[in-house]
């Protein structure tokens, strides 16, 4: 009996991430989505990125979130019980500050993060349930870029949406435009949404930060190839490219990429194999993996006002490195 092995008898191949695959790697130059990152290895990889003593973001984010925490859910809040909506499960320990601050204020508080990632989600309800009294998660599993809607607005209660962490520099300004609308679309008068960005600093701050010296930031960009390879079954040599990140003062963005060290040719099969790739890459060719953007002062505010909301108020750290933006989608009579 002959056996057929096919690489992917144990996983399904995500028509998604195939698509996208195919579509970056023969494009020239050469991309791949950054969303590709956050396998499970690969957000295993960027919690360990936001302890690095040059990965300044996180920490910064959470030193705003402590001082003023309370502060913001009185803003959010006014008169009106909170219902807090989160785009993305993963900011766990900054979102718990906020959270404590709202429970603070009422007896319990809905807490909804949303992500496409349905561990993500179980994990964060697991945590907060456990770790804050008063805290009554209910995860709704959507890809947010895509659609995002909310239930009826409840009589008596506003929301507020957190979308923290600079995960809004991954997009393209136009892209962050579009969702930020639809964030606004899907709110009502008196709701409100809490934006976190990273800022515009000296190079010397930002590329360590993508490129620290423990070498951490570089796995991260290479367990996309990893991924690649159990997924689709390609037969990358991920040690064969290096990680590079540089600092595009034009386009005001960190970017990430992944070298060829040596020219080499990668197998990338296709389920009819004639349409198997064989993708030749040039010593020094480049994959690029990642846009982070950087926005200067006023900007992430000019930004939510083109989208339709009114910015009520930002507060930054004292080295102006990261800004946390209220605005408010329209003042309630
Ligand atoms: C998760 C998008 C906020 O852009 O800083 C960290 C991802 N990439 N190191 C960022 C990332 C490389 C991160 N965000």
């Amino acid at each position: 009996m002959t056996t057929i092995s096919f690489p992917l008898s144990s996983t399904k191949i995500d028509a998604q991430v195939a698509a996208a695959v195919m579509e970056g790697l023969v494009s020239r130059p050469r991309w791949l989505p950054s969303w590709l990152f956050y396998d499970e290895a690969g957000s295993r990889l960027f919690d360990r990125i936001t302890e690095l003593p040059e990965y300044y973001l996180t920490r910064t984010e959470r030193g705003i979130l402590a001082a003023h925490a309370e502060e913001m859910i009185a803003l959010a809040a006014g008169d009106d019980a909170l219902h807090v909506v989160e785009l993305g499960a993963g900011s766990c320990d900054k979102t718990r500050l906020l959270l404590k601050a709202a429970v603070d204020r009422q007896d319990t508080v809905l807490y909804e993060p949303v992500d496409v990632s349905h561990t993500a989600l179980q994990v964060a309800q697991e945590r907060l349930e456990r770790e804050i009294a008063g805290v009554v998660v209910s995860p709704r599993v959507t890809d947010y870029t895509r659609d995002f809607k909310l239930d009826a607005a409840v009589c008596g209660e506003r929301r507020l949406v957190l979308y923290i962490g600079s995960s809004i520099g991954n997009f393209e300004p136009r892209e962050a435009r579009a969702l930020l609308k639809n964030v606004h679309a899907a709110l009502a008068p008196g709701d409100s949404l809490l934006l976190g960005v990273d800022l515009v600093k000296e190079e010397s701050v930002l590329l360590p930060a993508y490129d620290d010296a423990a070498g951490v930031t570089a796995e991260f960009n290479r367990n996309i190839l990893v991924r690649i390879n159990r997924e689709l079954g390609a037969r990358f040599d991920a040690e064969g490219f290096a990680h590079r990140a540089t600092w595009n003062p034009a386009e005001s963005r960190m970017e990430i990429y992944l070298v060829s060290r040596r020219a080499q040719t990668v197998m990338v099969p296709s389920p009819d194999p004639d349409f198997d790739l064989r993708l030749r890459f040039a010593a020094g060719e480049t994959i690029h993996t990642e846009n982070s953007y950087k926005y200067r002062p006023g900007q992430a505010e000019a930004m939510l006002k083109a989208a339709g909301f009114e910015p009520a108020r930002t507060w930054t750290d004292e080295r102006g490195w990261f800004a946390v933006c209220l605005a408010r989608a329209g003042t309630r009579e």
